[in-house]
């Protein structure tokens, strides 16, 4: 069946086509008119909100991600609001870093949870993931999009912005929801 990626941003848009690449759903974008106003005060509600009003309006099934990076030494900022947080990527980089000059505390973690509403704007599933990392004090790397330059994984000894598509697919937020999700989704009725 077709289903609607909810998204206007196009770095998830491409991480959400590749994950969801082996199900047998017909991936489609959302009209790029259609906005949508994220009044929820978690990521939780905020997904919810995008997936199930994209899907009634259109009369579709519809997944939606809402996402973040949340701060230790910030009290979790910019959180929910990391895409409002400046106007471009560079600017919104630039703004976390000079937010946490001089803390010693660099500890972060991107969250993400996607939902995903049946045709009638039900939800018929949602799940949550995290993975945590830490802010550098420069950006590193080219790929991914967002705040990936500044956020190293240390286990894998690099940021978003220099792993591989598929490796940070394994480790990131939207992969590690994707992963709670994959059984809910291979399970519903279309
Ligand atoms: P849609 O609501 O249309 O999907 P958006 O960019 O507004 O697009 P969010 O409200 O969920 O989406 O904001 C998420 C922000 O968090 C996003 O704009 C990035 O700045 C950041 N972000 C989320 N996932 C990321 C990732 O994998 N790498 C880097 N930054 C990420």
């Amino acid at each position: 069946p077709p289903l609607i990626v909810a998204t206007q941003n196009p770095g998830k848009l491409k991480e959400m086509q590749q994950h969801l690449a082996d199900l047998p759903w017909e991936l489609q974008l959302m009209p790029p008119d259609l906005e949508i106003e994220e009044t929820g005060t978690t990521f939780r509600e905020n997904a919810i909100l995008k997936a199930t009003q994209v899907a009634k309006h259109l009369g579709q099934w519809a997944i939606a991600d809402d996402s973040g990076l949340e701060v230790m030494a910030l009290d979790g900022a910019p959180g929910l609001y990391s895409a409002r947080y400046g106007k471009t990527d560079i600017d919104r980089i630039q703004r976390l870093l000079t937010e946490l000059q001089g803390k010693t505390d660099r500890s972060a973690q991107f969250v993400c949870v996607i939902a995903l509403a049946r045709p009638d704007g039900s939800v018929a599933c949602q799940a949550k993931g995290v993975c945590p990392g830490e802010i550098l004090q420069a950006p590193q790397g080219e790929g991914g999009f967002g705040y990936d330059p500044i956020f190293y994984v240390p286990s894998q000894q690099q940021t978003f912005a220099e792993l591989s598509a598929t490796a940070k697919r394994q480790i990131s937020h939207r992969g590690e929801a994707i992963k709670v999700l994959m059984p809910q989704l291979l399970a519903l009725e279309t």
